[in-house]
């Protein structure tokens, strides 16, 4: 039995977005169709910008799987970037021996040294030694993204054999916040797919877009906080024994790397600082079946860093999105003078797909610490070590 584990590669305006996955058993319905779902929808969210409107991510599952199920082999999935037609030359991976005046010009207009604050850009140069930013921002893209999000819906395919479903919706968009929001998790869930914003609130969606249109007519990005939401999982993923098994740990770590995040809760998280400890820990009755049940989930689901039995709920912030119209002051590192920070265009806000990234990392690390419970080479050598 592998891990379930991935490597991606790509740049954001390269000829594709690839992965290979590792550590699928065999038997497991995997579609296309399903990936494609999810790819669209880390798509829309009002306020994306314009290279949403060339690409329509498609998945094309290239090994690993036969006839709809996996076969235990890596599993490697593509999505070709249709924005590459215009870089061909920029993004060439072959050194041009003998380029054209119209190349040379091509690659001069699209470099750039003029680093913009809040974006890899300073730190990637100088530890790369480029002196052509446009190295940095290619694969610090978030365009990286949509493969972890058809990385990601692999895992949910895995966790939807075992009836695990999970779902993300957005609570914060700038200064705008859901205040009010059904408690029951369906409703949320169906509310949040529909709404553009992927707000379970129609007034509240209202308001976050006219806080996006404002931003946008001031040239600048707006963040926010979203949160991702897994029922029905197994008691016991994860572990206490070593630091780095935690799951509360390693779901931090899977979230705060999503570009722009700035901060990941579970359950009550920043909140647990004013709750007196009886009124943070959610106290445990028996029913009359003999099965466990509580009336709060302040822990998000987690206990010891293992799931308690409680939907696991976890938060992200996302910081606004550094690069923007209104130009920041900085520096050209070419001639080390002040400059105005790189443009060429952006989104306005991508909270909503920030969620779906999101929800698609939690449900990586899932879907591996599942596997590692209950593991075996086939779905129905896990499925038994499941019922056991
Ligand atoms: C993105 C694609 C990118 C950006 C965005 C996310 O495309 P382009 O650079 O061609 O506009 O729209 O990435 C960023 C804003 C960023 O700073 O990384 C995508 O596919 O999500």
């Amino acid at each position: 039995m592998e891990k379930f584990r991935f490597l991606t590669s790509g740049e954001s305006h390269g000829k594709c977005l690839t992965a290979i996955i590792e550590g699928v058993p065999a038997g497991f319905r995997i579609k296309a169709s399903v990936i494609n779902e999810d790819l669209a929808r880390r798509q829309v969210g009002y306020g994306r910008g314009g290279r949403m409107k060339i690409e329509h991510d498609t998945v094309e599952i290239k090994s690993g799987v036969r006839f709809g199920k996996s076969t235990g082999a890596p599993i490697c999935l593509e999505i070709k970037n249709k924005d590459f037609e215009n870089w061909k030359e920029v993004m060439s991976t072959e050194k041009l021996d003998y380029p054209t005046q119209e190349t040379l010009k091509k690659i001069e207009e699209k470099r750039f040294t003029t680093v913009r604050p809040g974006h890899a850009d300073f730190a990637g140069a100088k530890k790369y030694k480029f002196t052509d930013l446009r190295n940095v921002l290619e694969r610090s893209s978030a365009r990286k993204t949509a493969i972890e999000v058809a990385v990601g819906s692999v895992a949910k395919q895995i966790l939807k054999e075992f009836g695990i479903i999970g779902f993300s919706h957005v609570i914060q968009i700038g200064k705008v916040t859901l205040d009010f929001y059904p408690t029951n998790y369906t409703l949320i869930r169906e509310k949040a797919e529909k709404s553009d914003v992927r707000c379970a609130d129609e007034l509240t969606a209202d308001r976050m877009r006219n806080a996006i249109d404002d931003a946008a007519q001031a040239g600048d990005t707006l963040g926010g906080k979203f949160e991702v939401i897994f029922g029905n999982l197994p008691v016991g993923l994860g572990s206490y024994v070593h630091w780095d098994r935690t799951l509360d740990g390693r779901i931090a770590q899977a979230v705060m790397s999503i570009p722009a995040v700035k901060a990941v809760e579970i359950g009550a998280g920043v909140e647990a600082a004013s709750l007196s400890g009886s009124a943070m820990h959610d106290e445990i009755f028996v029913n009359k079946d003999k099965t466990i049940s509580r009336n709060t989930n302040n822990a998000g689901g987690l206990e010891g860093g293992m799931t308690n039995g409680e939907a696991v709920v976890v938060k992200g912030t996302m910081k606004a999105i550094p690069t923007m119209r209104k130009s920041l002051a900085t520096v050209d590192i070419e001639t080390m003078e002040p400059a105005s920070a790189h443009f060429e265009r952006s989104d306005t806000c991508a909270v909503p797909a920030c969620a779906v990234v999101a929800e698609a990392r939690v449900a990586i690390i899932l879907a591996d610490e599942f596997l590692s419970k209950f593991g075996g080479d086939s779905l129905t050598e896990i499925k038994a070590h499941y019922d056991e």
